[in-house]
Parts: structure tokens; C-alpha cells; sequence
């Protein structure tokens, strides 16, 4: 089974909770859509988490790219010290910023910008299109429009590609509904596959609400847990 999930923000213990909900094991795959770390207290704890599970796919969010943006400024500043960079990184994170280690530091750097299948496209924040809707090709986007805007949460932007778009970013409360996963079918369609979606809303302001939750795309099911 393959299950997507966005916008976690150091919540280990709901993470966890979550996982078992789902008896995620070996066999399944998870896709993160970004912003793992920031606002809850285990941001370090919960990215090493996820970088030591085999089956779990990471991609950058905002949050991710400011520090690594963070990190880029530094070393251009006193590169020579290694030890005085860790330590200045540590303290990114307040709550749990000594678990940072090098490897960690590493795989946050090089975290892509999004990740595709045959049927759906993962992307942290938003996909551009072009005037017909289309995505434009994805090696020719910025990366800063993979991770910053807002408006692809707009229930008016729908891209036409036969490819779903999962995404976060902004939770789903702000379009006015509770936090749930919020999918925009196709018309005619029974909403029983992936490809059945134009667009797959997955923030669910978890750190605020409380609640978090996954879609497994193999049957487009949703799940959730409570904090
Ligand atoms: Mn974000």
C-alpha cells in the first residue's frame, strides 16, 4: 500500500500513532510532502525517524528549505569550522536541536522537490501551470515555487494533466471546513482512484488541530488520528 502524507511538523508521538493505525509495515510505502520539521517539539527526532525507515520518501517543504537555506549562509561565512557550524545548527531547533547530526544535515540538503509516479505527483506547497493548465515541465519550475505558495490551495486552480497532485502547505481549515483531507474528484467519477482526483489537499494544520492523517492511494482512503 502507498500512503502520502504532508506537513507533520515534529509531531512524533501523533506520527507514530498514525503508523499503527495503518499497520504500516515493509511492504508499504510512505510519501512525505515536507514540513516534517518547525513548530512541534520533535522535529529532529521524527526526520531521523523518517530517514532511517527504507520504505519512507522524503520531500522538502518550506520549512526544510529554510534551514537549509540557514546552513548555506553559514558556510559561506566560517566553513573551516565544522564543529562551530553543528553546533550554530543545533540551535535551529530549540527543542530537540542535539539530535541534529551530520547525515541528517546531509539528507535535508539534498531532499528533492518533489516525486512522481505513473498516476500522482507529490509537491510540498504547489505545482505551476500554464495557461492551459498543464503543469510546466517540473526540471524547468523554480524551486521556491515547489515550496512557498499558497494559492494552489484555491479550489479554482485545478490542473487538467491526467496526473494527481498531492500537496500541503496551508492547512485545510482555512478553506473554511475542519481538518480533514480535502480531494477535488474529477467530474463522473467514482473517487476510487488515485487518478480519479485532480488535486489532493493534505494539511491538516496538525500542530494546531491536533489531527493528522495519511491517504492510502491504492483505495483513496483516508486516515486519521487524535491528539
Ligand atoms: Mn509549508
Amino acid at each position: 500500500m502507498i500512503y502520502v502524507i504532508s506537513d507533520i511538523h515534529g509531531e512524533y508521538e501523533l506520527f507514530c500513532r498514525l503508523m499503527d493505525k495503518i499497520k504500516f509495515n515493509g511492504g508499504d510505502t510512505l510519501i512525505s510532502c515536507g514540513d516534517t520539521v518547525d513548530k512541534g517539539r520533535h522535529s529532529i527526532k521524527l526526520t531521523k525517524l523518517l530517514f532511517s525507515m527504507p520504505n519512507a520518501i522524503c520531500i522538502m517543504g518550506n520549512h526544510e528549505y529554510m534551514f537549509v537555506n540557514y546552513y548555506m549562509n553559514i558556510m559561506k561565512e566560517s566553513p573551516s569550522d565544522f564543529d562551530e557550524v553543528l553546533s550554530l545548527l543545533k540551535r535551529y531547533f530549540p527543542d530537540d536541536g542535539d539530535l541534529l547530526d551530520w547525515e541528517t544535515v546531509d539528507r535535508l540538503e539534498a531532499l528533492p522537490f518533489y516525486y512522481e509516479t505513473e498516476d500522482f505527483l507529490c509537491v510540498h506547497a504547489s505545482v505551476l501551470l500554464d495557461k492551459d493548465k498543464h503543469f510546466i515541465p517540473l526540471d524547468d519550475i523554480p524551486p521556491e515555487q515547489f515550496v512557498y505558495p499558497r494559492n494552489f490551495k484555491d479550489k479554482n486552480i485545478i490542473p487538467v494533466n491526467e496526473k494527481c497532485v498531492f500537496f500541503g502547505h496551508t492547512p485545510t481549515s482555512y478553506l473554511g471546513g475542519g481538518a480533514f483531507i480535502v480531494g477535488y474528484k474529477r467530474e463522473g467519477v467514482k473517487g476510487d482512484n488515485v487518478r480519479d482526483y485532480y488535486k489532493i489537499h493534505l494539511d491538516l494544520g496538525t500542530y494546531q488541530s491536533g489531527v493528522l492523517g495519511c491517504f492510502r492511494t491504492d483505495d483513496c482512503r483516508a486516515f486519521y488520528v487524535e491528539r
